[in-house]
């Protein structure tokens, strides 16, 4: 059975080409800073939006037209799994990711729901036999269900808890069974709205404990896929409390959990939390916590996630930029946790919305290694801190330096001088290089 009829294979066309169904820049086979494209960019499809979101809003409903709407229940889910490896081979994708309740629908008891899992899973199983395709990550949804009301780890309730750590139990043997390289923690609802009856001790001891059974549990059954936190600062609570890398990071070391995990860093959500993109990524770089990334763009003048293909090719060069500093993702890779917009309801746009987000992170990607291979940015930063690379600076540096000997130094030398940053000038070298790409 075919899904996507009218699409064939997305091949690299080059720059010049004018065919909407082609990559311009992403081609899977171009050697960039020594590894493959599609080796360095590790791209992903997200199924909840590609595959089982509607396009409905608060507003309005689903608009979305897809070959499976026709089918229901356990039918629906096996559909959609058929499409998504039609889509999967097509874009060339060489990676996917699922919550649970994204791939099948939940029954009457969790027994019934698990029993809906396996079916579908075992069908997963069955396509990745045949195919290239693998498993980035894999995620509980704790958050849909009205059980969750106020949070799943972090509820009020124990019996929620439970509810979560049978579910979590499951997501780890799914990854097992699957082979996923990572598994993902994504707070849902894990935060608060208000103080006024919130335990935030609790709850905040109870999420580390949480993580630690999971941590527990895939040592026992074996699982050695890569643990990832991502961060949001807001929405659905006002409060998330994995807000941003930082906070996190310190959550993590609070609870000697730091070991066990790293970073999904989400675009979307660096620009909830005010701030960039890269600086969640460079956060997460220089503690050695970079795992992998949520690809997609906010609209700066809204204020919550949008989830829009990735298209800022700013964006996509500094994140690039880190991803080849930090040495590439790993385990990790680059998904596509982007909706397509509730107007652009075809079929196709599934595929000319995918293709811009990955000809988008393919310029970032040439951009970004021939930034690196020229050192425009090390070298101007190395010069803004030559300072510390001798003298009073090499001493601060080096531990030799103390409040005595630096007032000492400070009475000596009256004159200080500062240099210019130059960032306009910086951003104009930024410009040539997207330009000359
Ligand atoms: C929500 C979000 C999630 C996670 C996985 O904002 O980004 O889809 O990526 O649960
Ligand atoms: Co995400």
């Amino acid at each position: 059975m075919t899904y996507f009829e009218s699409v064939n294979k997305i091949q690299f066309e080059g720059a010049a080409s004018k065919n909407p169904f082609a990559f311009k820049h992403y081609n899977p086979e171009e050697v960039v800073g020594g590894k493959t494209m599609e080796e360095q960019l590790r791209f992903s499809i997200a199924y909840w939006h590609t595959f089982t979101a509607d396009g409905s809003d608060p507003f309005g409903a689903g608009t979305m037209q897809r070959p499976w709407n026709k089918y229901s229940e356990m039918d629906l889910a096996k559909a959609r799994v058929e499409a998504s490896f039609e889509l999967y081979e097509k874009l060339g994708a060489p990676f996917f990711a699922f919550h649970d309740r994204d791939i099948a629908p939940e029954g009457s008891t969790l027994k019934e729901t698990n029993e809906n899992l396996d079916v579908i899973i075992s069908m997963i199983q069955d396509y990745m036999k045949t195919s290239n395709v693998k498993l980035l990550w894999n995620t509980a949804n704790m958050f849909t269900n009205p059980r969750f009301v106020h949070g799943a780890a972090t509820s009020s309730n124990a019996d929620v808890f439970a509810y979560a750590a049978a579910q979590v139990k499951k997501g780890l043997e799914t990854a097992k069974l699957l082979g996923s390289e990572n598994y993902v923690f994504w707070g849902g609802r894990e935060g608060y709205d208000t103080l006024l009856n919130t335990d935030l001790k609790l709850e905040l001891d109870n999420l580390a404990r949480f993580l630690q059974m999971a941590v527990d549990y895939a040592k026992e059954i074996g699982y050695d896929g890569q643990f990832l936190i991502e961060p949001k600062p807001k929405e659905p609570t006002t409060h998330q409390y994995d807000t941003d890398a930082a906070t996190t990071l310190s959550f993590l070391r609070q609870y000697g959990l730091d070991s066990h995990f790293k970073l999904n860093l989400e675009a979307n959500h660096a620009t909830l939390a005010g701030h960039t993109f890269e600086h969640e990524l460079r956060t997460a770089r220089i503690n050695g916590m970079l795992g992998s990334v949520d690809a997609n763009q906010g609209d700066p003048l809204l204020g919550w996630d949008t989830d829009e293909f990735p298209t800022d090719l700013y964006s996509t060069t500094l994140a690039m930029y880190e991803i080849l500093q930090n040495g590439g993702l790993g385990r990790g890779g680059l998904n596509f946790d982007a909706k397509v917009r509730r107007a652009s309801f075809e079929a196709d746009d599934l595929f000319l919305s995918h293709i811009a987000g990955m000809d988008a992170f393919a310029v970032g990607l040439k951009t970004a290694q021939r930034l690196i291979e020229d050192k425009v940015f090390e070298n101007a930063i190395a010069d803004r801190y030559s300072s510390y690379a001798s003298g009073i600076g090499l001493d601060i540096v080096e531990g030799r330096a103390d409040f005595r000997s630096l007032e000492k130094y400070a009475l000596e030398n009256s004159k200080i001088q500062n240099r210019s940053g130059r960032q306009e000038a910086l951003k104009a070298v930024l410009n040539q290089y997207l330009i000359g790409n």
